[in-house]
């Protein structure tokens, strides 16, 4: 593998995206598709099959994506995403959401929102009853308490525990968003102090729950929910929620709420979100590259390919650095063609498989399938 240029080893492997196209009295017409990230405890599965439940009950394409997301930020276990969400770096948990209305062409935003659980609801309402996009902070905050939501405490006691264990990571080789780059992964040296140190800290938890804190606070997972729905109508609509990067700079605001960066809908031609590191998202406005792609005839995953070929341009296609990056994008097209591309595949053997998304259509269940990818990993 080392020497050969990043074209000649950009792979595609993974399942085709399948038309979700059916004809009708000699017309074209699209079928109801609702696609998401995959997310971990089978999230986007679930929130696939209940947007789908809205869309056949006639609901909206919004209220159908932002119900089945609602399931994933109030779902404790899943920590990139709403209530037990990881935290920034001083222990609070941050939100960012952003939504698409694709029929009335409206779009709403909320960034580092602390307390409250179901972000995507706030950035709907700052879509609908203001006369802005975006909210941030404090005063994202003060809105949502107007409109009626209850600031709680979204830090749940495995989250914290792992913010512990990154803390006491610091100054052992564990990273944080200082200084301009990106870290070196941390050793097994490292992990093992941290673990010694979490005992002392922890006397009566359960080896295993240990280990999964210093994990998590080693190789914070990547989750974040992007739906995106399109009725029988042909309307489209798109969310994307986050608890952004764990241990975050107080006040960083991730790609998930920037319209155009981790979410983007253009109701003539279809939606893209995308997952993983937003920093690199932004800078080659992902979601909205991806949708401009498909306006010029790309299927969802060259679309999607393409935008991650630009942010292998980035790094001037330089692989150590690349591999730090996770980064993935969803798209949909409005004639009912879905896809989803990741920048990496993974090594031939591993045990992790290929990335994955969600999907349901109106006469396929909710399911995961395989996403294509442009790189992949190197055997150990
Ligand atoms: C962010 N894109 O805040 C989000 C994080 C994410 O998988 O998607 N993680 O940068």
């Amino acid at each position: 593998m080392k020497g050969m240029t990043f074209s000649r080893r950009t792979a595609l492997f993974g399942a085709a995206a399948l038309p979700a196209i059916r004809a009708l009295h000699g017309q074209i017409k699209p079928t109801a598709v609702v696609l998401s990230s995959a997310n971990r405890f089978n999230g986007g599965v679930t929130c696939c099959a209940k947007a789908m439940e809205i869309l056949k009950g006639g609901g909206d394409t919004l209220d159908a994506v932002i119900a089945g997301v609602n399931i994933v930020e109030l779902d404790p276990r899943e920590n990139s995403v709403g209530y037990g969400g990881l935290p920034n770096e001083d222990g609070v948990v941050e939100l960012d959401a952003s939504c698409v209305h694709g029929p009335t062409r409206r779009m709403g935003a909320v960034g580092a929102l602390q307390g409250i659980k179901t972000p995507s609801q706030i950035a709907r309402l700052v879509m609908e009853q203001t006369d802005h996009m975006m909210l941030v902070g404090a005063g994202a905050l003060k809105f949502a308490k107007a409109m009626g939501f209850e600031e709680e405490n979204l830090l749940t006691e495995s989250s914290r525990k792992a913010w512990v264990a990154w803390k006491i990571s610091l100054g052992r080789g564990g990273h944080n968003f200082w200084g301009p780059g990106l870290d070196a992964p941390p050793t097994e040296q490292t992990r093992r102090q941290v673990l010694g140190e979490l005992r002392r800290a922890f006397p009566h938890d359960s080896e295993t729950e240990l280990a999964e804190a210093v994990e998590t606070a080693l190789h914070p997972p990547h989750g974040t929910i992007n739906c995106i729905s399109l009725n029988e109508k042909g309307e489209m609509s798109a969310v994307t929620t986050t608890s952004g990067m764990a241990w975050k700079l107080p006040g960083r605001v991730g790609d998930s709420p920037i319209v155009g960066g981790g979410l983007w809908l253009d109701q003539d031609v279809g939606g893209a979100g995308s997952t993983g590191r937003g920093e690199e998202n932004l800078r080659v406005c992902g979601a909205h590259t991806v949708v401009e792609n498909m306006r010029r005839g790309m299927t969802p995953n060259e679309a999607a390919l393409d935008a991650l070929k630009r942010v292998q341009r980035n790094f001037s296609n330089d692989e150590k650095r690349l591999m730090q990056v996770e980064l993935d994008f969803y798209a949909l097209r409005k004639d009912g063609e879905f896809g989803a591309a990741s920048l990496w595949g993974p090594a031939p053997g591993a045990a992790a498989g290929a990335p994955q998304f969600a999907v349901c259509t109106s006469d396929q269940p909710s399911q995961q399938r395989k996403s294509v990818y442009l790189m992949q990993r190197s055997a150990q």
